[in-house]
């Protein structure tokens, strides 16, 4: 396994490389151009600068999170051809750079949706929280509440030009049912997953966080069910999925360790988001939480049991973190708690791999 860290750029990262570098263990980055509008092609200019900058601070960088896909090819409208023409040459362009796996998504008009960005801990910390009775009502109380939380920086996704357009995007998503998306989906991946068997990219799709329709808009990876649909869209080695521990995790009835077994057998993991959540009661609300087993309610012993007894050799990086030692910055995405994840990750692996019988 290659253990990674998600760095937003120079630009947007108040993180520094150099910082970055003195995590114990951290091979490799996660990077994006994300000031690169959805939809248009990724130049190589600039994909050669960013891997420039990421090798000559001491990294690798072999996987983008994310490439996001454009509104009109998740509703498939007639103008999705042009948006998966560029999306193809933008995998081309990366794949001339060294890039081994593509994480995106297919959730329509939001990402990952959190109710709030500063939920406080006993401990004093604060981290990302979903209360469902939030997301019953009006979406815009919850853009305001993120918006709130949010330290003033814009979240993959929520960005204020698609917000601003959010009541349109509703009605364009008008009859965009389940059965619609995954058939959008699959037109997709039919036309990208040969180009990328040919330049050996991997795709790897990440889960739908929460793992739950939201909003009245449809939602297809969810579960296993869900990944066994996607996985016979298209079957290749190079249709496979970013594996997030904690967005799969959201929901009690899927089995994490179990997932993870059969899709790395399979060789369809090329990513993994490893992080854990705590329920809070039990309607499916939850806050995210620091990675230690004891502090949330995943295993994440079982978890990295399961990638390595599997042979798990993709890469993996510490998703988000809490607020802590007075960090201030992209919720989710400070230093420290992420590197204490990542030394416990590390701490896990070790062990598994010394305990070998
Ligand atoms: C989320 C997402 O898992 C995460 O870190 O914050 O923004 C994720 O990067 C995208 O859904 C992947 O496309
Ligand atoms: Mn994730």
């Amino acid at each position: 396994m290659q253990m990674t860290f998600r760095w937003y750029g120079s630009q947007d990262d108040k993180i520094k490389l150099s910082e970055i570098r003195q995590i114990p263990g951290c091979k490799g980055i996660v990077g994006a151009l994300f000031d690169i509008p959805v939809g248009e092609v990724w130049p190589k200019t600039r994909i050669a600068a960013l891997k420039e900058e990421v090798e000559a601070a001491g990294f690798s960088l072999e996987v983008i999170e994310s490439v996001n896909i454009h509104d009109d090819i998740k509703i498939g409208l007639p103008s999705r051809d042009q948006y998966i023409a560029n999306y193809i040459e933008t995998i081309r362009n990366l794949a001339d750079y060294g890039i081994k796996v593509i994480c995106y998504n297919f959730m329509p008009i939001f990402d990952w949706v959190r109710t709030n960005l500063a939920y406080e801990l006993p401990d004093g910390s604060t981290d990302l929280a979903f209360e469902h009775k939030m997301v019953e009502g009006d979406p815009a109380d919850i853009i305001k509440s993120v918006e709130e939380s949010s330290n003033g920086y814009v979240l993959p996704g929520w960005e204020p030009e698609r917000l601003a357009r959010v009541k349109q995007l509703f009605n364009d998503y008008e009859g965009v049912d389940e059965n619609k998306l995954a058939n959008n989906l699959a037109y997709f991946l039919k036309a990208i997953i040969p180009v990328c068997e040919e330049v050996r990219i991997k795709m790897a799709i990440h889960p739908d966080d929460p793992p739950r329709p939201l909003f009245g808009l449809p939602r297809i990876f969810k579960n296993r069910d869900d990944m066994l649909r996607i996985e016979s869209m298209v079957d290749s080695p190079n249709n496979g999925f970013t594996l997030c521990t904690g967005s799969l995790g959201e929901n009690p009835d899927n089995d994490v360790p179990g997932i993870i077994r059969e899709f790395t057998k399979k060789g369809k993991i090329p990513f993994v988001h490893a992080r854990n959540i705590k329920f809070i009661g039990n309607e499916g609300d939850f806050h995210e939480s620091a990675h230690l087993s004891s502090e949330g309610s995943l295993d994440m012993f079982e978890i990295m049991k399961a990638l390595h007894d599997t042979n798990f050799d993709g890469y993996i990086r510490p998703d988000h973190g809490r607020m802590i030692w007075g960090e201030t910055g992209r919720p989710g995405y400070g230093l420290y708690d992420r590197a204490l994840g990542m030394t416990y990750l590390n701490g896990l692996w070790e062990a598994l791999e010394k305990s070998n019988d």
